[in-house]
């Protein structure tokens, strides 16, 4: 492919709710801009942008395709996000290096929740956004029905309809051109072969004010265009042109159109938008940044003669290929052999080599201009959401802002051995995506990965196996219980061993008091007159805190109480640090039974956000969950319930909130604080702990 100027580029990426038809738009684009001989099908395993194995195995896309056409001279870089909360950091980082977001949108369903995500994501970040109404050829599709949902939910643009439906459902057969003034109709068969035709006469009047509407749109973007319009009445195609891309580059022009890309119709007029209307990277603002480890800003305008910077939002370990680090390149160039500063790593590095993306393909190149888009291989230093700079003059770009894991699965590998290769393969797919988290639990000793769903996690485990050949066995993660008491009580703690020569003796008495939630531990000595000599006290308290650690009930270490040393006696031979840590410790297991204990479990706060007629279904959930539901209210179209849950009913939430909500609802989990479990929990976990020692 031969490099384009600047002006020439497109950085697009398709976002969206899942199932909307992003990846089948992506290919009905790719094949009329010629770059692929025959269109492919997401269900047959041979779309373009769905060739990674995963997403073949499952029928749906789960990471972030790169797609290239060279068309009319101009590149146009696709990035097929997927649609699902899933893979959320995929549209985090997507868009962020994209210069226009079409959301895609279907005719049928309108706007979802996915539809929500990727507009407010691409609104944060301010990327111009289009709007492709998807699936017209569908039973139920509705245009304008979608449209005004649209426009409900999103306000403060302006959306502008620049392709209009011919006929819906069955009887689909195109669209009217609104900036054209013509029709496209389909003639059957995929449409590579759509016919201009006439408007028909039911939907003259229709585009009269579509387009009427689109001058104005365009009008707006400029005093001199409103002057013009104002006095002659009308403007030309350039001057409609401009103002459209204008008011597009700028966020606040929207344009909409209609497609049935399952069949191909649509997208010419996408493509054509594409070219003519929509932002180049030199059109978009300048990338703002700071100086590394300080706060001034500093601004990287679209040029190859300012310095080199870039942001990598993506990364591969390919078992073949190597590590492949993603990366938009916003100003300067970037050369294989030159010296890059990876800026949050705080490392230089020589880069080994470059390579444009198409899909599966690549291609080694030996630069890569501001603008263009295209990976390292093989730069280890470099993992997902990092900026990179010339190292005489770097600026660095704000980091990700991805939500928290929501799911966690304890994981162990399948087989004795693997240890070493399993935390070395999970390290390789926390750079990857970082919202993919592991760690080592010293509660209850377990490896617990966590993600942002059943089926992240899953692809992240079969990743695990076909990738780094490491297979992995899952459960659900122990819940870290804790056990405290609640009353006071006092106990002897004696330790009395003779056989033959030197014998061991320690003798304590302990009293123990409750302290409130999250007090800890307080360790008092009230020995007087030297019942125990001082240097033994710290053996007693070695053998009370040993003591908590293992747990009395259950195994689960033993919080908020005081422990207080009030008497004891001693041996002169006999005695030593040992016998003295052993009668502190049997003193206060006796002490401990005599003083009420209970179990603590873990309680986290929970968010949730779901349109409001799921608001019934989502708190009867969660109070079944013995959930308290602490507060409902407004957020956009939806509605927030924020809930106390103990941890140990969340693990498996995300895919209840999905099947309640039919994946419209989201949330996130945080941890509040421990409270005494119910009876009939503490029952249960005592149980499961003597089971579990008697099987051990
Ligand atoms: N009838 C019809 N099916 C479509 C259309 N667009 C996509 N599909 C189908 O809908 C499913 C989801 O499409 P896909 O492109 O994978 O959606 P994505 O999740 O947004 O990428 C696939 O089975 C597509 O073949 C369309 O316009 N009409
Ligand atoms: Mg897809």
């Amino acid at each position: 492919m031969a490099k384009v100027e600047i002006e020439k580029i497109r950085n697009v990426a398709l976002v969206g709710h899942g199932d909307a038809g992003k990846t089948a738009l992506a290919e009905d684009l790719l094949f009329r801009a010629g770059a692929l001989k025959r269109r492919g099908r997401v269900e047959e395993g041979n779309a373009a942008a769905d060739f990674d194995d995963e997403e073949i195995k499952r029928g749906f896309s789960v990471s972030t395709a790169l797609l290239a056409a060279d068309y009319k001279g101009y590149r146009i870089n696709l990035l097929d996000i997927p649609g699902s909360a899933d893979f959320i950091y995929e549209l985090i980082a997507g868009v962020r290096v994209a210069d226009v977001a079409v959301v895609v949108v279907s005719a049928v369903a309108g706007v979802e929740v996915g539809t929500e995500r990727a507009w407010r994501e691409a609104e944060e970040n301010r990327v111009a956004r289009a709007v492709v109404v998807n699936k017209m050829d569908r039973e139920r599709a509705d245009f304008d029905g979608a449209l005004r949902k649209l426009r409900e939910a999103f306000g403060g643009v302006n959306f502008v309809v620049m392709s209009y439906p011919v006929g819906a459902e069955a009887a689909f057969k195109g669209y009217v051109d609104v900036t054209g003034g013509g029709a496209v109709l389909w003639e059957g068969g995929l449409a590579g072969e759509s016919t201009d035709g006439e408007v028909p006469a039911e939907l003259a009047d229709t585009l009269d004010s579509l387009t009427k509407a689109s001058v104005e749109a365009a009008a707006e973007q400029e005093d001199a265009l409103m002057e013009k319009y104002f006095e002659a009445g009308e403007l030309s195609a350039d001057e409609i042109g401009r103002g459209l891309s204008r008011g597009i580059a700028a966020g606040k022009v929207v344009p909409v159109f209609c497609a049935d890309a399952y069949d191909g119709v649509g997208g010419r007029a996408v493509l054509e938008a594409v070219l003519k209307y929509f932002p180049s990277p030199a059109d978009v603002p300048a990338r703002i940044g700071v100086e590394p480890g300080g706060t001034k800003e500093l601004e990287r305008p679209a040029a190859a003669t300012a310095p080199m910077s870039g942001f990598v939002f993506k990364t591969v370990n390919d078992p073949f290929a190597g590590k492949l680090s993603y990366v938009r390149v916003y100003s300067g160039k970037l050369k294989a052999d030159d010296q890059v500063l990876d800026v949050n790593a705080g490392t230089k590095f020589k880069v080994p080599s470059l390579v444009e993306i198409n899909g599966k393909n690549q291609k080694a190149v030996t630069e890569l201009a501001a603008g263009e888009l295209g990976a390292f291989v093989k730069a280890e230093p470099l993992k997902t959401g990092d900026t990179v700079a010339a190292p005489g003059d770097p600026v660095q770009y704000p980091e990700l802002v991805v939500p928290e894991p929501v799911m966690p699965y304890a994981i162990s590998p399948r087989s004795k051995g693997d240890e070493d290769k399993l935390t070395s393969s999970l390290a390789k797919l926390t750079d990857e995506d970082p919202t993919f988290h592991v760690e080592r639990n010293v509660e209850t000793k377990e490896f617990v990965a966590s993600g942002m769903g059943e089926q992240h996690l899953q692809v992240m485990f079969s990743k695990l196996e076909s990738r780094f050949g490491v297979a992995v066995e899952t459960k659900l993660p122990r819940v870290a219980y804790r056990e405290t008491i609640r009353k006071g009580a006092r106990a002897q703690g004696r330790y009395k061993k003779q056989t033959g020569g030197r014998g061991q003796f320690g003798d304590v008495w302990l009293e123990l008091e409750p302290l409130e939630h999250g007090a800890g531990f307080e360790f008092v000595n009230k020995i007087y007159g030297g019942a125990i000599p001082s240097k033994f006290v710290p053996s007693v308290e070695k053998g009370v805190v040993e003591a908590m650690a293992g747990g009395v009930l259950a195994g689960y270490p033993v919080v908020d109480l005081r422990v207080t040393l009030r008497d004891g006696s001693f041996h002169t031979v006999d005695s030593s640090d040992m016998a003295f840590k052993i009668a502190g410790s049997l003193g206060f297991k006796k002490a401990f039974g005599d003083a009420s204990p209970t179990v603590l479990e873990p309680i986290v706060e929970v968010t949730v956000r779901v349109p409001a007629d799921y608001m019934g279904g989502v708190t009867g959930d969660l109070s079944g969950k013995r959930g308290r539901v602490m507060g409902m209210e407004p957020a956009g179209i939806f509605q927030e319930v924020k809930a106390l849950v103990p941890q140990a009913e969340i693990f498996r939430f995300s895919s209840d909130l999905r099947s309640m909500t039919g994946g419209k609802g989201s949330f996130t989990v945080r941890f509040s604080h421990y409270e005494q479990a119910p009876p009939d929990v503490v029952k249960k976990v005592i149980e499961a702990a003597q089971k579990a020692k008697e099987g051990s």
